[in-house]
């Protein structure tokens, strides 16, 4: 198919995110290209701005190799944050709320000052306000929680929480710290922020360079997540998860039925 409806694709992620209701993956019915994801993802995000939404930033994916290898694609992706995303530091979700929940340990970046492509990693990090430990809180709307390259950009990567730590200053060197993330005090994931190309700074030059390729450079006052640095863990009534990031701390939530 060359020119699919972008529209009505877009109006049934968003709603299958709205309903948290499983949806069969685009792909299984329309051929799109991964371009034509990413028409689908930003005309889903302008549906949930005019329910009242803001932009608050961009979240990259598959930046590191576990990832890439639990959803078993290599290409880098990124997706749009709203402020209907923000999940409070220590708030709980109701899994009512969601399809199939994972959690992921993340990196997190504020921007002070706006960040158009191209930049190096030095320039992009000079731009940066704070860092924090973050989760990600992924819900894939396709069922099964299986999509192709296409499908996943189509439904903004995913993206369904930001679970954001205390903001810290700059000051740690942010290429090799451990990262723990915990279910119920158990560790069930653990990793390292070299994890994500080898240094998240990689990232962040990454979601500049992605963004302003689509027009939308990155703006002051914006939140980048960096990237999933382990794979990501399906999540169940009564968890309490946490992740620690060597040197900047811990962030959690927990999750009621
Ligand atoms: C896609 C989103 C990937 C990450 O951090 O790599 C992502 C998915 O795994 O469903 O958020
Ligand atoms: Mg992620």
């Amino acid at each position: 198919m060359t020119d699919p409806a972008i529209a009505p694709l877009a109006e049934a992620v968003d709603t299958a995110a709205m309903k948290a209701e499983a949806i069969p993956q685009i792909s299984e019915t329309t051929e799109i290209t991964p371009d034509q994801g990413y028409d689908i993802q930003a005309a889903s995000i302008l549906r949930r701005v005019d329910r009242g939404e803001k932009r608050i930033g961009v979240k990259m994916g598959f930046t590191s190799r576990a990832k890439m290898v639990q959803m078993g694609i290599d290409d880098m992706i990124w997706g749009r944050l709203t402020d209907g995303m923000i999940v409070e530091d220590g708030e709980s979700i109701s899994m009512a709320d969601y399809v199939h929940p994972r959690a992921e340990p993340e990196i997190a970046f504020l921007l002070r000052k706006p960040l158009a492509a191209p930049v190096t990693a030095a320039e992009a990090m000079a731009a940066v306000e704070a860092v924090a430990p973050a989760i990600e809180i992924i819900d894939s709307r396709y069922r099964d929680f299986k999509f192709s390259l296409a499908d996943v950009v189509a439904d903004n990567c995913s993206s369904s929480g930001i679970v954001v730590g205390a903001w810290q200053s700059v000051d740690a060197d942010l290429t090799n710290l451990g990262m723990i993330l915990e279910i119920n005090g158990r560790p069930r994931q653990i990793g390292s922020s070299a994890a994500i190309l080898g240094n998240p700074a990689r990232s962040l030059v990454a979601a500049a360079r992605l963004s302003t390729a689509a027009g939308e450079p990155l703006e002051a006052g914006w939140i980048v997540m960096a990237g999933g640095a382990t794979a990501a863990e399906a999540l169940s009534v009564g968890d309490y998860v946490r992740n620690t990031v060597q040197r900047l701390g811990t962030v959690g939530f927990s999750v009621t039925g």
